[in-house]
């Protein structure tokens, strides 16, 4: 099996922090994905993520990933059900949605999806989810209580949690086309106490970030990794300026 996309991502980010670009096959065909990862690589994104919360599909997922995979970046699904695989992608982001009160987004669907990730080759990277204010179809189809925006102890804590469970990366998700982001205190006390735990993944936040001074604040917040995905499909030309505020604060 392969095992290099989650250390990889870890030495970069040794030297500067990440930033990955989502794509969701039911918005984005094969042709879109080609020239938007390869926008994103020139921008300087780290990965591509391929996957959403509703119809994704194969051999649509296959031929979207396939593409992805042309920008040269290392392309992790990020699947919202059992379907979002393929064996066409290097990496899965392995993830169990810590704040669903149903037991199929916490245990079962891994368990359904474990042995397909096995048979396809697929590195599993062990992902805490977290749900936090507005959590859009994300929220919605995870059956997720997010955490209040105005409640960064309950985020740090679910982010603790997940590190404790063996996460290697903690994913804090406003959602997708969220009307504002994580907020900077959520993701400062996250990094503070995933320090003092001595955890050695990946902190990465997403979700309804339109503009540098965002992304900059995120950066300064202590996160590893931004995620943007609406922008590319709306507005591409600000994906670099984007990715310059995160990497450069
Ligand atoms: C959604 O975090 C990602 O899962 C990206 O969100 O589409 O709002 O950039 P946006």
């Amino acid at each position: 099996m392969r095992k290099r996309v989650l250390e990889n991502l870890k030495s970069r980010r040794a030297s500067s922090r990440l930033h990955f670009t989502l794509i969701d096959p039911n918005k984005t065909g094969p042709e879109e994905a080609l020239r938007l990862s390869r926008l994103a690589a020139e921008a300087g994104s780290d990965a591509i993520l391929v996957g959403g919360s509703v119809g994704v599909y194969e051999p649509r997922l296959g031929e979207v990933t396939r593409s992805a995979k042309k920008s040269g970046l290392p392309v992790i699904l990020f699947p919202g059900n059992i379907s979002g695989l393929t064996p066409v992608a290097d990496a899965v982001l392995f993830m169990y949605l810590i704040n669903s009160d149903n037991v199929y987004y916490t245990t079962w669907a891994q368990t359904q999806a474990a042995p397909v990730v096995l048979e396809m080759g697929l590195e599993p990277i062990p992902t805490g989810y977290i749900i936090v204010g507005y959590g859009g179809a994300a929220g919605y189809m995870g059956f997720a209580r997010p955490v209040p925006y105005d409640k960064p102890e309950l985020a740090a804590a679910h982010a603790l949690a997940g590190a404790m469970m063996g996460a290697q990366v903690i994913y804090l998700e406003a959602g997708s086309g969220a009307p504002r982001p994580v907020p900077v205190g959520a993701v400062r006390l996250s990094r503070l106490l995933l320090d003092r735990l001595g955890w050695d993944g990946l902190l990465v936040v997403g979700g309804g970030v339109r503009d540098p001074g965002q992304a900059r604040g995120l950066a300064e917040a202590g996160a590893d990794v931004l995620v943007t995905g609406t922008i590319g499909e709306e507005d591409p030309g600000r994906i670099p300026s984007i990715i310059e505020a995160f990497k450069g604060t």
